[in-house]
């Protein structure tokens, strides 16, 4: 039999950038053991299409118990579960293949959006136990990232067994322009082992405001 699993992803740097911690987190977790699952940690392209198509392969090759995939939300202070996908692509900036779709749905046909299907506040009070700044994020915005965690979503619609969603970070100190927040790598690593740990030990999601009100 497989060894139970849970699947990591995270993204390749992008916009000029040397790093992503995104990446750099899934790299670093991979192989290891939390809650009796092996951490499966994947790179994915910053490519529309492509880096969704391959989140699908690793679940059907892996049938993980449950995925989180993440990417960088540079200028954001706090870790991001984020509560929605919504299908749409609008870029801002080219994707790595030079593409650059702008209000096209990830999937035509497909569901205006879904719901992450991650315990996120029961993550957030996780993480701010360990003052480590957390928020849940209503929006994951329209590029790579949304589009994959559209696309996670969409592949997980009738595996309700598998728990699936994304979560945004911000930038590492190295790659943050002046003034902008950051956080240093071991608390990145820390952050992303307790996101997976609770979503494979939490059945009900907390029911408390996890989010800004404004
Ligand atoms: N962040 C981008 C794409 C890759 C990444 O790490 C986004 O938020 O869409």
């Amino acid at each position: 039999m497989k060894s139970k699993s849970v699947l990591l992803t995270g993204f390749e740097p992008f916009a000029g950038d040397r790093v992503n911690p995104s990446g750099e987190v899934a790299r670093a977790l991979h192989g290891r053991v939390i809650a009796g699952h092996v951490v499966i940690g994947a790179v994915l392209p910053c490519v529309f299409g492509a880096a969704r198509s391959e989140i699908a392969r690793l679940v059907r090759s892996h049938r993980p118990a449950a995925v989180i995939a993440t990417g960088l939300a540079g200028g954001r202070a706090e870790f991001t579960p984020e509560r929605v996908a919504i299908n749409v692509d609008d870029a801002r900036i080219p994707d790595h293949a030079g593409a650059r779709p702008i209000d096209v749905p990830v999937l035509r046909g497909g569901p205006a959006a879904y719901w992450s299907g991650l315990p996120i506040k029961a993550i957030v009070a996780a993480l701010r136990d360990r003052n480590i700044p957390a928020v849940v994020s209503q929006s994951a915005g329209t590029f790579v990232c949304n589009h994959v965690f559209y696309g996670l979503m969409h592949a997980l619609r009738r595996q309700r067994s598998i728990r699936g969603g994304f979560i945004h970070m911000p930038y590492l100190p190295e790659q943050a322009p002046p003034g902008q927040p950051s956080l240093p790598r071991e608390t990145m690593i820390e952050a992303i082992a307790v996101a997976i740990e609770v979503t494979l030990t939490t059945r009900a999601d907390r029911r408390e405001a996890g989010g800004r009100t404004h």
